[in-house]
């Protein structure tokens, strides 16, 4: 037998995970192989090693990141924020335990101090052992980082510490990360920003959760003056089309256009989808979805 004869094991297999929005839509990644599968305090945490997306971690069932292109996501909830804000040197990542933001978060050199809440342990051991790619800076790290295993909403409650930008680099809005998305954690956060603070969220996807997606904006228009919406695409979530928040009470902030470009060329940020025109281009928002939020953004 040749080479080119042996049995690659997944032919035999044909196994597949997929994620189900709804009753009429599914997506489906082949499996190599399960690498991790626990039972948390909190949900059921999975690593699979997928033939065309590489290693995958999902939370109950939801892909949370791959290794195909995790770095879109990424990149976009913690660039545009971070050259946004003037001198961000605090910040503050709330859920993210795969370690994807604070990797990039830690690429600007002012950052004194990135705070680290994730409410799972389960999730940041399992992504250090299986997935390096996003996680290797949670192990090596040490001055700047400080990770708390911890329910974001009591810290943002309790915790007297403040901070320039807030990301919420949640999970959808079921299960533990359900309060992410309430009016009583924004108005906590809003308490933990410095002026012109900056909070971004990952608001899901304008074409399949629009509801979820208005009822996020209804929730920031209340507590804060500026509100924008930001679109990237990818290929892990589903439908392909997928947002973030941008919020602020800075009113002379506008985020589309008042960025700092020359920093982010002089940092010489290794990027593979932000660029400052990506991150113009990404506040123009498609018609349908304008028309449904305008109402909340300013
Ligand atoms: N359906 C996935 C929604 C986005 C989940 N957040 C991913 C965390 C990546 N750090």
């Amino acid at each position: 037998m040749n080479s080119e004869d042996k049995l690659n094991p997944t032919d035999s297999m044909n196994l597949w995970v997929s994620e189900r929005s709804n009753d009429n839509f599914s997506m489906a990644f082949r499996v190599n192989k399960v690498l991790f599968s626990q039972q948390s305090q909190f949900q059921r945490v999975e690593i699979i090693d997928t033939i065309g997306y590489g290693k995958m971690l999902l939370n109950d069932g939801l892909v949370m990141i791959s290794e195909k292109d995790e770095w879109i996501y990424h990149e976009m909830i913690t660039h545009v924020p971070l050259l946004t804000h003037k001198q961000p040197k605090r910040v503050l990542v709330v859920g993210g335990g795969d370690g994807g933001t604070v990797r990039e978060v830690l690429k600007h050199p002012y950052v004194e101090k990135c705070v680290l809440c994730e409410i799972d342990e389960v999730v940041v051991e399992a992504c250090k052992k299986h997935i390096p790619q996003t996680a290797s800076v949670l192990t090596e790290e040490k001055q700047r980082l400080e990770i708390k295993f911890e329910d974001a909403v009591s810290y943002v409650k309790a915790t007297s510490e403040v901070f320039d930008v807030i990301i919420i680099d949640s999970s959808d809005p079921v299960g533990p990360a359900a309060p992410l998305f309430n009016e009583a954690f924004y108005a906590d956060c809003s308490a933990r920003l410095n002026t012109g603070g900056i909070i971004v969220s990952q608001a899901e996807s304008p074409f399949i959760y629009a509801d979820m997606q208005e009822s996020l904006c209804r929730i920031l228009k209340k507590r804060f003056k500026k509100l924008a919406i930001y679109n990237f695409t990818n290929m892990t979530y589903p439908n392909g089309l997928w947002s973030f928040t941008f919020a602020s009470n800075d009113t002379s902030l506008d985020p589309a256009t008042c960025f700092d470009e020359k920093r982010f060329f002089s940092l010489c940020l290794d990027c593979q989808y932000y660029s400052p025109a990506i991150h113009r281009a990404s506040f123009c928002l498609p018609p349908f979805q304008k028309t449904r939020l305008k109402a909340y953004l300013s």
